[in-house]
């Protein structure tokens, strides 16, 4: 008798009651197949990350005595499929019975839902153990109709006892703090230093390599930077806590070309892989508030990404889907311009935020949301395309997190079922968050004009986006203040800025 078990790349989660004790009967399967490195062009750290974690997660397997079959990306036994290798090695081992945990992604779950039909063995499928609120009761929940962010995020936080008294009244008298965590970021106090140390995993990158894998960004194989080990996702859990959560609230909409996270935690490929569960990283910010090292501000702004807004997009996720990979409310339909695979651009907030993503596969919010995002909205860019490279640059990048927020939050394709407006802003907003505009080759006081440095791009799309879709926006409450800023200006003024809009649309490889 035996049971084969499936654990999937993302599914790292050692204290999972699968593993409390090993048993003669269970045998897990882990495979590195090309099924997955190819359903998208994954950044070379991706890849690299998740086979080296996978690697050090099936070898502390077997060191506590579990029975592991592991498939090498470039063993020749590999059928480079779940369903493949997974017919293959239970035919191998005899299995009597098969048992999964529930994946992440619709197309995953799908897929191993098909494989084990073929399979014909008696089968379960178990919860993953690591979120906050159950995916069977989110989706149903959201099916109709789904909540905003704020009022979901609020029961969760009743539901599970943080940051609520007795009675249920939010510790510090209000909910949130967002209005104290928009500072610009004056370079001190100085961001702390890159948790993490290099691997030397060279060899792996060779494997892969020779495999065929084709990927984009730089992988810094001899020092890879990300954390492949519970222990060193804890160590940089414990990192953040001390050095940046304290200036997490502040500033956490800043962007800057001094430093790539400035006082964001890195954790999500951590948390994401579930060499970190969630709530252990809320209760360590929750500790440091309680301790007196953090203000309360920061404390809540943090928690309310993890608890609030990562268990949000996953319940939007399950609820939608399949239908939500094919959402494009504002039927948007232009390539991603060449630039965003290369950085190779003359606006210099995308040029660094897209520099940055290829050489350590990771962008911090703000950057994703108001730079990268909101230039492909305005640009009315395919959401397809949008989504595709978010999914595929991204370390922490997993269809179920890096979709909703995508086309949702940042595309608006999804017609304002996360979003309540487009996020949506020109070069004002960009500078007021930043110190990019400062030496960029575009004038960021400009809308149009010929002569002299030329105009930011961003401030005539942004005009032309809003013109476009008046409209589905014009009525919008939260969107007056911009028509009504149309409506007063100079005729002359807006022809002039709707055909420099028109200007750049027609060569945006040129930007
Ligand atoms: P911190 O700022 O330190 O935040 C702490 C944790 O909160 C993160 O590690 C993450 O787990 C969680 N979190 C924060 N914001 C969000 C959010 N909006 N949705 C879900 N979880 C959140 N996050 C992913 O994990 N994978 C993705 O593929 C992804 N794609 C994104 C695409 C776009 C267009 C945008 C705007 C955001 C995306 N995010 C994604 C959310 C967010 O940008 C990242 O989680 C964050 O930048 C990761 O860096 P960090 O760990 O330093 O985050
Ligand atoms: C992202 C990824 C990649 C690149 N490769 C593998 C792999 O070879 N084997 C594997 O089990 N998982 C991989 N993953 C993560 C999966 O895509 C992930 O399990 C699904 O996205 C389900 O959420
Ligand atoms: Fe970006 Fe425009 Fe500022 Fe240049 S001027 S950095 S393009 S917002």
């Amino acid at each position: 008798m035996t049971t084969l078990r499936l654990i999937l790349g993302d599914q790292l989660h050692a204290a999972h009651s699968w593993f409390r004790a090993p048993r003669a009967d269970a045998l897990y399967l882990m495979m590195e197949v090309r099924s997955e490195t190819d359903y998208v062009r994954h950044h070379a750290q991706k890849v690299l990350a998740i086979f080296a974690a996978m690697r050090a997660f099936a070898a502390a397997l077997q060191a506590a005595g579990h029975r592991v079959r592991y498939l090498k990306i470039g063993d020749a036994d590999n059928r480079q499929s779940f369903a493949a290798n997974l017919a293959q090695v239970a035919a191998e081992c005899g299995a009597t019975r098969f048992e999964r945990m529930e994946a992440d992604e619709w197309r995953v779950e799908r897929l191993l839902d098909e494989a084990a039909q073929t399979l014909g063995l008696p089968q379960a499928v178990v919860g993953s153990e690591h979120f906050l609120a159950e995916r069977a009761e989110l989706a149903q929940r959201f099916a109709a109709k789904v909540p905003r962010m704020e009022f979901f995020y609020r029961d969760l936080r009743r539901r599970h006892r943080i940051l609520v008294d007795a009675d249920d009244v939010p510790v510090g008298g209000v909910w949130n703090f967002d209005a104290q965590n928009r500072e610009k970021w004056p370079g001190d106090p100085p961001a702390p230093a890159w948790p993490w140390r290099g691997h030397d995993l060279c060899a792996l990158w060779d494997e892969i390599v020779a495999a065929g894998v084709r990927t984009i960004g730089a992988p810094h194989a001899d020092q890879l930077r990300w954390p492949i080990t519970r222990r060193e996702a804890r160590a940089g859990l414990a990192h953040f806590i001390e050095h940046a959560l304290p200036w997490f609230g502040p500033y956490q909409d800043a962007m800057s070309t001094r430093s790539t996270t400035l006082f964001h935690s890195g954790l999500s490929f951590a948390l994401n892989v579930k060499l970190l569960h969630p709530r252990e990283v809320i209760d360590a910010a929750l500790a440091a508030w309680q301790a007196g090292k953090v203000e309360l501000a920061s404390c809540e702004g943090f928690v309310r990404q993890i608890l609030g807004w990562r268990e949000f997009v996953r319940g939007v996720y399950w609820a939608r889907m399949p239908g939500y990979a094919q959402a494009n409310a504002l039927d948007a339909r232009r390539p991603l311009p060449e630039w965003y695979w290369s950085g190779d651009t003359k606006m210099a907030c995308l040029r660094h935020a897209i520099a940055q993503s290829l050489d350590t596969a990771y962008a911090h919010h703000i950057q994703r949301l108001m730079i990268t995002g909101n230039f492909a909205l305005l640009a009315g860019c395919d959401p397809d395309a949008v989504d595709a490279w978010y999914l595929g640059i991204y370390i922490d990048a997993f269809e179920w997190v890096e979709m909703p927020n995508t086309r949702g939050m940042s595309q608006f394709a999804d017609g304002g079922v996360i979003a309540s407006k487009p996020y949506a802003g020109a070069a004002s907003y960009i500078g007021k968050q930043s110190d990019y505009c400062k030496g960029c080759a575009y004038d960021p006081r400009r809308r149009h004009g010929a002569s002299g440095k030329p105009a930011c791009p961003f401030n005539s799309l942004y005009w032309d986006f809003l013109l476009r879709h008046e409209a589905r926006f014009a009525r919008n409450p939260r969107m007056a203040m911009p028509y009504k800023a149309w409506a007063k200006m100079d005729a002359g003024e807006r022809a002039a800025t709707l055909a420099q809009a028109a200007h750049w649309l027609a060569r945006l490889d040129e930007l």
